[in-house]
């Protein structure tokens, strides 16, 4: 039995999080184009067993059943992300009324059951007829996704109050096109660089169509078995994204490699102040030095040995989460927006009973609750995830959910995690 939680300050949102080719299905309806999921999935041996998001939980159609579970959860607000390819199918152009229309009536929805929609404009689901343009690798991408940013708010924002550019591009730039293991399939290795800056200009772009602007990245503290790799490692990963954004500057080194893929001006845009950094969480990252001098990348990753792993084989370290958050107020001071940790999680074993999940969310709270009490100014926690749904090229054998999903079915079932969470929300004073 775990202890009660400390107490949260008044006004901490605690919310769910989805993306929406992870959990919408509906494809093929209402004029939705095809994105790079649809493609990769598609195509043999890129998906584990070939699953792809045609179907997911078929939230499309099934949102109001979720957002009861939600109401019943008792968070305060819902992360999710809008499909692009249902906007504007072809990436660029008028507004696809349908694809609104979705959206609006999520938001609705939310309305009446007093939780607060955050909206993600971009989740990895690029619209195809993009990426036959290149992709991130262009710059035509950032500018279409500041467009596609504004014809969303001029539809949302009267009810929207926060919004989220990009989600975890980070990884969109690692595995999608450095290593190819998620869509659209690029190995490129540091060739993949230019998708870094091009995803930045288009966040900067959004935020200055758009009123009060997050960006999420996929964050990790670096344990350093050694410094050198531990510090390129760190600017790889995180402060790529976040120096840009906060300080209006790239590390050194990468602005080097970026060259002229920086033009004038951009880091202006890119820096627009912002009204606060989205962070996901899921575990450290122990480096080391290359074993080979022809190493193509200057660290190499090793296993975090001596604690417990998920379902996905992550380690587990809540303290690493205090580390973070405590990381970020050191390095970036009084640039340093407020923050909301927009994901955490693991997956389990396919268990209603999933202790696993109690015992890691109460930890990572805990260590948010101890980072606020030492001066980080945190103002929300968001799970990974509402419900099972479609783990990218994992497909469904990794289950995220506080929900259990049957996909044969679609029926859902809240579990054990489910009733702890709702215990700690209905706890709050
Ligand atoms: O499912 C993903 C999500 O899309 C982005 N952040 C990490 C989650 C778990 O891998």
């Amino acid at each position: 039995m775990v202890d009660s939680l400390p107490a949260f300050p008044p006004g901490f949102h605690f919310g769910v999080s989805t993306a929406s080719y992870q959990i919408e299905g509906a494809a093929g309806e209402d004029g939705r184009g095809p994105s790079i999921w649809d493609t990769f999935a598609h195509t043999p041996g890129r998906t584990r067993n070939g699953d792809t998001g045609d179907v997911a939980c078929d939230h499309y159609h099934r949102y109001a059943e979720d957002i009861t579970l939600m109401s019943g959860l008792g968070v305060d607000a819902y992360r999710f992300s809008v499909a692009w390819p249902r906007i504007q199918p072809e990436g660029s152009g008028p507004a696809q009324a349908k694809g609104l229309d979705f959206y609006d009536r999520l938001v609705d929805a939310l309305g009446e059951r007093g939780i607060a929609a955050l909206p993600t404009l971009f989740h990895w689901d690029l619209p195809q007829a993009l990426e036959d343009r290149g992709g991130w690798l262009s710059r035509e991408t950032a500018l279409r996704f500041g467009d596609y940013a504004a014809l969303v708010a001029d539809r949302l924002g009267d009810r929207v109050r926060r919004w989220i550019t990009l989600n975890e591009p980070v990884v969109h730039m690692a595995q999608g096109y450095a290593f190819g293991d998620h869509a659209p399939g690029h190995a490129l290795g540091l060739a993949a660089l230019p998708v870094a800056h091009h995803q930045l200009l288009a966040h900067g772009l959004a935020a200055q169509a758009l009123e009060n602007v997050m960006i999420t990245n996929n964050m990790t503290p670096v344990i350093a078995d050694d410094p050198v790799a531990g510090t390129a490692y760190d600017a790889f990963h995180n402060r790529l994204f976040t120096d840009p954004v906060l300080l209006g500057s790239y590390p050194a080194f990468l602005a080097d490699a970026l060259g002229d893929v920086i033009r004038d001006g951009d880091l202006d845009i890119i820096s627009t102040p912002l009204h606060a950094l989205g962070v996901n969480y899921y575990n450290p990252t122990r480096v080391g030095a290359p074993s080979s001098p022809d190493a193509p990348l200057p660290f190499e990753t090793l296993p975090v040995e001596g604690v417990p792993t998920t379902a996905f084989g992550w380690p587990v370290v809540p303290s690493g989460l205090y580390d973070l958050l405590t990381g970020l107020r050191d390095t970036y001071g009084d640039r340093l927006p407020p923050i909301y940790v927009t994901e955490n999680g693991c997956s389990t074993d396919d268990v209603l009973d999933d202790r696993f999940r109690i015992d890691y969310l109460d930890g990572h709270l805990r260590a948010v609750h101890r980072a606020i009490t030492d001066g980080v100014d945190v103002r929300g926690y968001f799970v990974w995830s509402l419900l099972d749904n479609f783990e990218w090229a994992e497909g469904y054998s990794q289950r995220f959910g506080l929900v259990r999903v049957d996909f044969e079915t679609q029926q859902r079932t809240p579990r054990a995690s489910y009733h702890w969470l709702r215990g700690v929300l209905a706890g709050r004073s």
